[in-house]
């Protein structure tokens, strides 16, 4: 299969936007799975992302089952090092780099180190920023770590360059699943036009309208969960507004 980060990067070059579906194998089951498959049947995101903070369920048959119903790269988003699976297309392989618990900055990477790299499968590294989204995200609790405030941009610039140099390939601006508010996209906008890697933003992204900022500012990729799983049938909506922002002339924020 061909590298999606490669894929990433040309998209990035010719300013084409991404969409991800973030589904956690613990809540989407059952009807909420039925409708989310049949939602991504219609409309198809660039990516499924898979994982959570805390997950219970198997996350093999999950992905099996995924891939079974629909074509899409998969992509694991993990909380931690029993979220790996070989199934996955591709698998971020996140350092919490705006924390200072090295469990989440090497530890669970060593765990995991040796069955990734036997799998094969492809690795994307990534430097995982959490940002307040106005309430305590599930990540910052397991994680024992705490988000930077929103206010504080160039605390945040620093900690994503610091990720750049470090070779990171990628910046993932986290607003933690469910966030009040999403990343602000001024916020965005001031750590992607000084970078030279791909960023994604997630966390709080409810609206097209949330969408579409994250998209003027800068962001390559976007990350949408829980409005999804609150209502499957945005996903279509989320796509067609990708898809036509992708074709509307370049927009710059600045
Ligand atoms: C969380 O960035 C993702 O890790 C998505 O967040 O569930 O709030 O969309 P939401």
């Amino acid at each position: 299969m061909k590298s999606l980060y490669k894929q990433i990067l040309i998209n990035r070059e010719s300013k084409k936007k991404m969409l991800a579906v973030l589904l956690d194998p613990d809540r989407c089951q059952g009807k909420l799975m039925s409708s989310t498959i049949a939602a991504l049947k219609l409309s198809v995101p660039d990516f499924v992302f898979v994982g959570g903070s805390y997950v219970n369920s198997p996350i093999d048959s999950f992905i099996e089952l995924l891939k079974e119903e629909v074509q899409i790269p998969v992509v694991l988003f993990p909380g931690n090092a029993s979220q790996f699976s070989p199934k996955a297309d591709a698998l971020l392989f996140l350092s919490l780099i705006s924390g200072r618990n090295p469990e989440f900055l090497i530890g669970q990477h060593v765990t995991s180190a040796l069955a990734i790299k036997q799998s094969g499968i492809e690795v994307i590294s990534t430097g995982y920023i959490l940002i307040d989204g106005g309430k305590v995200s599930a990540v910052e609790y397991m994680s024992h770590t705490r988000s930077i405030p929103r206010e504080k941009k160039e605390i945040v610039l620093a900690t994503a360059i610091a990720g750049e140099l470090s070779g990171q390939h990628i910046i993932y601006l986290e607003a933690g699943s469910g966030a009040l508010q999403p990343v602000p996209k001024e916020l965005v906008n001031y750590v992607t036009s000084r970078l030279s890697i791909p960023v994604i933003v997630g966390g709080g992204i409810k609206t097209t309208q949330n969408l579409e900022d994250c998209f003027d500012a800068g962001a390559d990729i976007a990350v949408v969960g829980n409005a999804f799983e609150e209502n499957p049938n945005l996903i279509t909506e989320f796509v067609n507004f990708t898809e036509e922002y992708n074709r509307k002339p370049n927009f710059s924020f600045i």
